[in-house]
């Protein structure tokens, strides 16, 4: 009988790697690995405990909250408190950067960038939905309070990142730019095992993820994008199939696993496109890059390499098989 390898021993072996460890960035993912089981203990009974529906409240982009949105940033918030391993956090649910004020948190040298459920929208309807998280070293000084410009750091600066897709199962698939690892929770013994040892995207893929609803928005790069992907030309393996679920989390999930591109493009009524550079595609650039994948912003610029100029920064972007993003960014740049 093969004994399941849990998150945490994966993450004490690849501390190993790094000599001057401590263990302080391995009980931080420990930590996040505690709250996510707590979110999905909570995202698989929504419709039967009453925190489903809006809270009626809005969050700093504007849209309403779902009460699970709360209780997940509230988790993740308390988690990270409670590890001391953390300083800071830069969540999509608050407009400011949260500070710890205990000592222990005080000294901490890690900072964290948080979408606590991404794809929020879609809790009503029973559709997968992810955290998403990205760690950097502070900046600052320890001893004192986190400052904003600890999180505005370029992505190439995050020492982990990862996401936790509440799907058919619930998984956590992360970095420490030692390559993408997954491991899907066994809620039989409360563990997350060891499932993807090693996560490598496919240099081309058959599926194109994109919001078409917005087609008559797209500029002409992106429209002549989506009409190369739904020609045939069985060279190329096309017709490629259209597969959008609206969860960021899912949709990048599918295709890591099996190849693909996800695009969220710029438009001139949202000339920076929708998701937001520090808590979403800076932690998921790092996985896809990690995977052997690509994520830029649709101007040609590899997404890890932007300079941050604030929290809730929008980013146009574009990720997945590396030849597919390339081919996104030659049709942008051939028909803007
Ligand atoms: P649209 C969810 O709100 C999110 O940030 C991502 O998870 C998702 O991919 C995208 O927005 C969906 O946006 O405009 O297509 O509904």
């Amino acid at each position: 009988m093969t004994f399941a390898v849990t998150l945490n021993e994966v993450i004490m072996q690849k501390q190993s790697a790094f000599p001057y460890a401590k263990g302080e960035l391995s009980r931080l993912l420990s930590d996040i690995g505690v709250a996510a089981k707590i979110v999905h203990r909570e995202v698989n009974k929504a419709g039967l405990v009453d925190i489903l529906g809006a809270a009626g409240v809005e969050n700093v982009q504007g849209e309403e909250v779902k009460k699970l949105d709360i209780f997940a940033n509230e988790q993740f918030i308390s988690a990270l408190k409670t590890s001391g391993m953390c300083c800071g956090i830069a969540s999509e649910e608050n407009e400011e950067i949260i500070t710890y004020n205990d000592n222990l948190s005080l000294n901490a040298k890690y900072v964290v960038c948080l979408d606590p459920l991404d794809g929020s929208s879609n809790i009503d309807v029973n559709v997968s939905i992810g955290t998403i998280f990205s760690i950097y070293r502070r900046i600052t000084e320890p001893g004192n309070f986190a400052e904003e410009k600890d999180f505005l750091q370029p992505g190439t600066k995050q020492v982990a990142a990862g996401y936790v897709i509440y799907g058919s199962s619930t998984m956590l698939v992360y970095t420490t730019g030692l390559g993408t690892t997954g491991f899907t929770l066994d809620p039989s013994i409360g563990e997350f095992c060891l499932s993807h040892p090693n996560m490598v995207t496919p240099k081309e893929g058959k599926i194109y993820s994109i919001n078409e609803g917005n087609y008559l928005k797209f500029h002409d790069g992106i429209k002549k994008y989506i009409k190369y992907c739904q020609e045939k030309d069985s060279a190329t393996n096309r017709p490629y199939t259209s597969r959008y679920i609206g969860s960021l989390v899912a949709d990048f999930h599918r295709n890591l696993i099996k190849g693909g591109i996800y695009i969220y493009p710029m438009t001139d009524s949202a000339p920076n496109g929708k998701l937001r550079l520090l808590y979403e595609c800076n932690p998921i650039a790092f996985l896809a890059e990690q995977a052997g994948g690509k994520a830029t912003d649709g101007r040609g610029n590899r997404i890890l390499e932007l300079s941050p100029k604030s929290l809730h920064q929008r980013v146009p972007f574009v990720s997945g098989s590396s030849k597919m993003v390339d081919k996104v960014e030659e049709f942008i740049s051939t028909y803007k």
